[in-house]
């Protein structure tokens, strides 16, 4: 089973520097990091702690999500703090985890209802207590985490063309419900 996936993101208006980034990882058996970090704030200070979330991750990649959260709280401890979202795909099985802490979005087109969640908090200031989230998808699901510089009203869409790659659903769920006043990103992963 292979995966295929698009970033789309930018920061809020009159900003040159996202606090967010969103990014997708192969780990070494096949599975899929997927990511979107929202550094508190805005600018470059946000960027930072943004940055110290990915760089714990991507050091980590085999790590479970609790750890790889407990290792990004510590390192953020000297930052301005940040929100995350967390998946992990596991072709073996076809598994789907998830941990999120703070207000990071996602949206599943499954055949079997999957509908994650995440708990209060932020990374670097007070983590809750953490809730791993499994579900089985099966091939052809969409997973999409995204930061809350998308609009809420995201969840309601029922328009949106899933035909498309998921670069092209990203862009276009960026062009339609980013929000000019906080710094945006979507990630997309087709399974
Ligand atoms: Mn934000």
């Amino acid at each position: 089973m292979s995966y295929s996936w698009g970033i789309a993101g930018r920061p809020k208006h009159n900003q040159s520097v996202s606090g967010d980034i969103g990014f997708v990882s192969e780990d070494r058996h096949g599975g899929l990091i997927v990511v979107v970090v929202d550094g508190l704030g805005g600018g470059e200070e946000a960027a930072k702690a943004a940055r110290a979330a990915e760089h714990v991750i991507m050091q980590h990649l085999d790590w479970s999500l609790q750890e790889l959260i407990q290792h990004a709280h510590v390192a953020l401890h000297s930052t301005r703090g940040a929100v995350i979202g967390l998946l992990r795909l596991d072709p073996a099985g076809a598994k789907a985890s998830y941990v999120g802490v703070g207000n990071i979005g996602v949206q599943v087109y499954s055949k079997q209802p999957i509908k994650p969640i995440s708990k209060n908090g932020i990374l670097g200031f007070r983590l809750p207590t953490l809730l791993e989230l499994h579900y089985v998808y099966e091939p052809g699901d969409i997973f999409m985490l995204y930061s809350d510089g998308i609009s809420a009203r995201f969840a309601q869409e029922q328009t949106l063309d899933l035909a498309q790659t998921p670069q092209e659903i990203s862009d276009a769920v960026l062009a339609r419900y980013g929000k000019t006043i906080d710094d945006a990103t979507v990630v997309t992963v087709k399974t």
